[in-house]
């Protein structure tokens, strides 16, 4: 273990004012709540803490196509009937609603993360965080799945300045199909998404036989999952697949995307993870000592959320949290037992020893082709 980590956090009281709609899962007020839990455990005098940059319009267009970006300007819930082709082109609509600030909540998000790889690159810190970005589904023309602006590609992009080779890690229970998309054809970034697959769970990709191409092959890594899967069975094969990524692959910078909705009792979800759990990952990658960015991403059980995203930054911190929440402004989320941590589930789990050891020993496989 380093001596002590320098940690760059990321914060715009604004990211949680935005409201996506009466019956729409994503919920950004669970961004402030997960804040004010890391403020009421003290762990804001253990980082640096900053307010991000907005991102501006030329910055979104290192990976988006610039009209993409203009509309994302210049739609708003007044004027957006006005526009029902470009609505359905970019796929603007119910999973992706026009929202007021929308433009504004995209600009911090993705502003905090490319901040957050500057101050990497920069070597101002050992571990960036930023909870409000991770949103993995964006595409350079496309809107998709509560995500307009992919900020996890621009802070690789960023990253790729000053590394040879970046690994991104994704544990959000969907598939990271938009990082995976953009660097599908090169070798310079290694994408591992973990994430449920099949019965047309969102998006549908992600298959283990999707591994990149052309100087891509071998280079894009998906572990495809059933339901239930629990604590022991996940970390297991986490930490199987991403040891041996690190030893071949010798990234420069790690992205890791914390998704809490893999954790147990997720509202879209369907894992059985505990935060323990979960947080185990985030522990596992932070022994590389390895350059870091940690991002948010799903997550639809507001208070899991907050807790999941509080331990992690407790982790990172190296600082242990006692169990009982302390006193916040959202103390009233946490209750009936007020409690950090939240137990695994108990729905019945799909991913049998053999349907384990098949992917990981196909994705195992694959990782032979690579040398470095
Ligand atoms: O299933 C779909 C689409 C809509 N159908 C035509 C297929 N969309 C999902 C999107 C899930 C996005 C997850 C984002 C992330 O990975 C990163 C931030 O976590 C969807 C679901 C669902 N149960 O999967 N959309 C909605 N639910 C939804 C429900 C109510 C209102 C709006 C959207
Ligand atoms: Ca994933
Ligand atoms: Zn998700």
């Amino acid at each position: 273990m380093r001596s002590k980590d320098k940690i760059s956090y990321f914060y715009d009281g604004d990211v949680g004012n935005v409201y996506f709609g009466p019956n729409h899962p994503m919920k950004p007020h669970r961004l402030c709540m997960t804040h004010h839990l890391i403020l009421a455990y003290g762990l804001h005098s253990k980082m640096e803490v900053y307010r991000p940059h907005k991102a501006y319009p030329i910055e979104m267009a290192q990976f988006h196509s610039p009209d993409y970006v203009e509309f994302l300007q210049r739609i708003n819930p007044e004027n957006k009937d006005l526009f029902p082709n470009e609505m359905a082109r970019y796929n603007l609509g119910e999973d992706c609603p026009v929202f007021e600030d929308m433009f504004e909540f995209c600009q911090i998000y993705a502003g905090a993360t490319i901040d957050a790889a500057r101050r990497l690159n920069n070597k101002l810190c050992d571990i960036a965080i930023n909870w409000a970005g991770g949103l993995h589904h964006a595409k350079k023309c496309d809107a998709s799945g509560f995500c307009y602006i992919n900020d996890l590609v621009l802070g690789i992009l960023e990253l790729l300045k000053h590394h040879p080779r970046v690994l991104y890690i994704d544990i959000d229970v969907h598939h990271g199909d938009g990082v995976e998309e953009a660097f599908y054809f090169t070798d310079r970034v290694m994408t591992v998404s973990f994430h449920k697959f099949g019965d047309k769970f969102f998006p549908g990709t992600g298959d283990v036989k999707e591994i990149g191409e052309r100087e891509g092959k071998f280079y894009a890594i998906n572990v495809p999952l059933r339901d239930g899967i629990d604590d022991s069975s996940f970390n297991r094969l986490f930490r199987a697949i991403i040891s041996k990524v690190v030893e071949i692959y010798q990234p420069g910078a790690i992205v890791l995307q914390c998704g809490a909705d893999s954790l147990a009792r997720d509202r879209l979800g369907c894992f059985n993870l505990s935060i323990d759990g979960h947080a185990e990952c985030v522990k596992f990658v932070k022994k590389f000592n390895i350059p870091l960015l940690v991002t948010g991403g799903g997550g639809y059980t507001k208070e899991n959320v907050a807790r999941c995203w509080t331990v992690e930054t407790g982790i990172l911190l190296d600082t242990e949290l006692p169990n009982e929440i302390p006193d916040n402004d959202y103390i009233k989320y946490f209750g009936p037992d007020y409690s950090l941590k939240i137990p695994g589930g108990h729905i019945e789990n799909l991913n049998t020893k053999s349907y384990i050891s098949t992917i990981k020993a196909q994705i195992l496989d694959n990782l032979r082709y690579i040398q470095h």
